[in-house]
């Protein structure tokens, strides 16, 4: 027998430890469906798609985590549902609004970390139908108009709950909130989350995926990386649960680590896959081989901000999508609706300009991947099948030396125009000649064709 030191010894056990509890926490053996394998080729594809924060929080107007940042009592917060009354709310503008910008598909929120169900809930009266004056089921009326719109709706489900009794142990937020109680079943809340995604999945139709969110309220934060989880998610019962219910419904979780073993995208919060920028993001180690998905704020607020004027210009809007496109990934982008249930008019403007870039350019976005030509500050490359753009964001000089392609370029041409780009193989690469004239403020593409 090997003597191993104690210490040593330790953190073996510890390792092993480890790895049991992510295993338990994924669907082990997972055998996507054919179904779940054909939806993952579309939302590949697809690149581009609305994201929604709405809840009664929108009434504050001081986003999505006002209850954690204002410290609002529970018992207070109560009082929020029965402001609530969207009389503006019209699904079928907001679907209308996503297709005109391009995008192939919404996610909205159902229910976030405030726990406030905004769909018709059996488990819980604290939901939209039962606590509102407005009394309709806004889902419902979304799906539907989804549905006849043909475009697909995943929902953003948290996990994190700062109001229900049972989300106990308490995570790391949500600490300043008054009124939760002292104690809670574990297991109770798991069971209630998964009547609600039973629920999610069963009555508004064809359902394109979860967006799962708050994982990381129940992992210590080590101060530069995440460390353990302190609860059982029971994954190995939520990702079966809703694959059996929707074999197609893709499953993210917004944990920021390496995908868990049954989900079948892997999502980057603000950031491009590989880059971690705001520091809480997912390290360059842990990017996976599933479809990517980056989601980004107009401004900077996910649910809707009075105070916020940060508008992403529309050029920085278009280079965020161009961007993830070259970086594999869709971009999930943002809006958060007034509590009257309209969109403001800055962000309904900014979305209409994308929409009209895009109708002219997606098809060097759309069903493309990530093309020859590495990421670089002045700009990405796409590629569909034989065809590969290169999209020039930020390049002020004539000359533009492309170090990753060496040869067999047979003509290059600005896409806009069709009309010819000056090239030269080198030994150092192509070299194309970008006269300013021809130079677009957006995005100049270059398609380049190969023999
Ligand atoms: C999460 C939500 O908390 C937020 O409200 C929004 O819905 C966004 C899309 O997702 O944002 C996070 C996720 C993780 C951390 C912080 C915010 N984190 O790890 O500290």
């Amino acid at each position: 027998m090997i003597h191993y030191k104690r210490s040593v010894m330790n953190r073996m056990l510890i390792a092993i430890a480890l790895f049991a509890t992510f295993c338990l926490q994924a669907q082990p053996g997972y055998q996507p469906s054919a179904e779940n394998q054909e939806a993952r080729e579309w939302f590949r594809d697809a690149r581009f798609g609305l994201f929604i924060h709405w809840g009664v929080y929108s009434i504050l107007g001081d986003g999505e985590w006002v209850m954690n940042n204002q410290n609002i009592s529970v018992q207070n917060y109560e009082k929020l549902p029965g402001f609530f009354n969207p009389v503006a709310y019209d699904p079928e503008m907001w679907v209308k609004m996503a297709k005109d910008a391009g995008m192939k598909y919404i996610t909205i929120t159902s229910r976030h970390h405030d726990g406030f169900s905004m769909f018709d809930s059996d488990v819980t009266e604290y939901d939209i139908v039962d606590r509102t004056p407005y009394g309709k089921d806004v889902l419902k009326m979304l799906a539907d108009a989804c549905h006849r719109e043909g475009i697909k709706l995943f929902f953003y489900y948290s996990l994190l709950d700062w109001r229900h009794p049972d989300y106990f142990p308490r995570g790391r937020t949500g600490k300043g909130i008054k009124g939760r109680p002292a104690t809670g079943n574990w297991d109770d809340y798991i069971v209630f989350m998964k009547y609600q995604l039973t629920e999610l999945l069963t009555n508004y139709g064809d359902i394109a995926g979860i967006w799962l969110d708050g994982h990381w309220d129940q992992v210590k934060w080590d101060g530069d990386k995440w460390g353990d989880v302190q609860v059982d998610w029971q994954y190995d019962e939520l990702y079966p649960l809703i694959h059996q219910l929707q074999p197609g419904a893709l499953i993210g979780n917004n944990h920021h680590l390496r995908p868990f073993e049954g989900e079948d995208f892997q999502m980057f919060e603000r950031d491009l896959p590989g880059e971690n920028t705001t520091g809480w993001g997912t390290a360059s180690s842990d990017v996976g081989d599933l479809p990517f998905e980056m989601c980004e704020t107009i401004n900077g607020s996910w649910g809707f901000s009075l105070q916020d004027d940060s508008h992403k210009s529309p050029k920085k809007l278009i280079h965020a999508l161009v961007r993830a496109a070259g970086h594999n990934s869709n971009l999930l982008l943002n809006v958060g609706p007034m509590p009257d249930g309209r969109i403001q008019p800055e962000h309904v403007e900014s979305l209409a300009e994308v929409g009209r870039w895009m109708r002219k350019n997606g098809e060097t976005i759309y069903g493309t991947h990530q093309g020859p030509v590495a990421p670089r500050d002045w700009g990405v490359s796409t590629q569909n099948g034989n065809r590969v753009f290169l999209h020039v964001l930020d390049w002020h000089e004539a000359g533009l030396l492309i170090q990753d392609i060496m040869e067999g370029v047979t003509s290059v041409r600005f896409f806009a125009d069709g009309g010819p780009v000056e090239y030269k193989q080198t030994k150092l690469g192509l070299l194309l000649t970008l006269p300013g004239d021809k130079m677009d403020e957006v995005d100049t593409i270059i398609e380049i064709f190969f023999k």
